[in-house]
């Protein structure tokens, strides 16, 4: 199957099977073949359906404080391993900077501290795992646009993506947890990079110093740890060649809500 097919034949080949799925994107169950293919459909009709009824900039929904469950569940790396994320930990990330490259045209490196003193998005959303749970929850962060729009993305560059400080096979580093977005979604304005969650510092569990907030997207797109941030043309060469630690392993890329 193509990656990335026309929208208009999608719509007409997949409505049929996908429509039940666009409704219960996140009680999928095992990823057998048939299954896996059907979503690869159904991803796109899921953009498609989106886009089309609510706009590409529509925003997620946003709850209110007395809908905040604590403590945030925490799934996936609880604490990456390894003597490089230990170090930076050990002194508060004082010493961790935020690396922006690839396609721009001012690579950048930000400490925490100028992070924090950029002008800051607060939003109350509902996290979803792919697993079948949720929890709302307050994320504190910077604008992915603003970080962007310092780095001036050159007219190439098509898509985010993130690299983590996690591991996902002890001692084995080409299984990095990454994971990557399209420019309509780099740009929207509830993508934060988060560094606070209910108020207080990014709790390790749930991936500090600064993770990813993508909230028309499921919990795996929502990178934890995050390192580094590149802007590609293509994501072919990287890793697995799918885009995403999970998507390496059958996961589909466009994970819509
Ligand atoms: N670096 C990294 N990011 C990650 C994961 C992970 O294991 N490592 N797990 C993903 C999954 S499946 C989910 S549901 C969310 C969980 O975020 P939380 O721990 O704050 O609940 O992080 C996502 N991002
Ligand atoms: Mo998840």
């Amino acid at each position: 199957m193509k990656r990335t097919p026309g929208r208009r034949r999608l719509l007409q080949r997949s409505f049929a099977a996908g429509a039940s799925l666009l409704l219960s994107a996140c009680d999928r169950l095992t990823l057998n073949q048939p299954f896996s293919d059907l979503m690869k459909n159904a991803q796109w009709l899921s953009r498609a359906a989106q886009d089309r009824l609510a706009g590409p900039h529509a925003l997620a929904q946003e709850f209110s404080p007395a809908e905040i469950r604590e403590p945030f569940r925490p799934n996936g790396t609880l604490m990456p391993a390894g003597a490089a994320y230990q170090a930076l930990l050990a002194d508060g990330f004082a010493h961790w900077r935020l690396r922006v490259d690839g396609l721009v045209r001012t690579p950048l490196d930000l400490s925490l501290t100028q992070l924090r003193a950029m002008p800051r998005r607060t939003q109350i959303t509902r996290h979803d795992c792919v697993e079948g749970w949720s929890c709302i929850g307050q994320w504190s962060g910077v604008q992915l646009a603003r970080v962007l729009a310092q780095a001036q993305p050159m007219p190439r560059a098509r898509y985010v993506v993130f690299h983590c400080a996690d591991q996902m096979e002890e001692g084995d580093p080409g299984s990095l947890y990454y994971e990557s977005i399209d420019l309509d979604d780099a740009f929207h304005p509830q993508t934060l990079l988060a560094f606070e969650l209910n108020g207080r510092a990014l709790p390790v569990e749930n991936g500090a110093p600064l993770r990813l907030r993508v909230e028309r997207q499921l919990g795996y797109k929502h990178a934890k740890y995050v390192m580094r941030v590149e802007l590609v043309e293509s994501f072919a060469q990287l890793h697995g060649g799918q885009g995403g630690y999970w998507e390496d392993q059958g996961y589909e890329w466009y994970a819509g809500i």
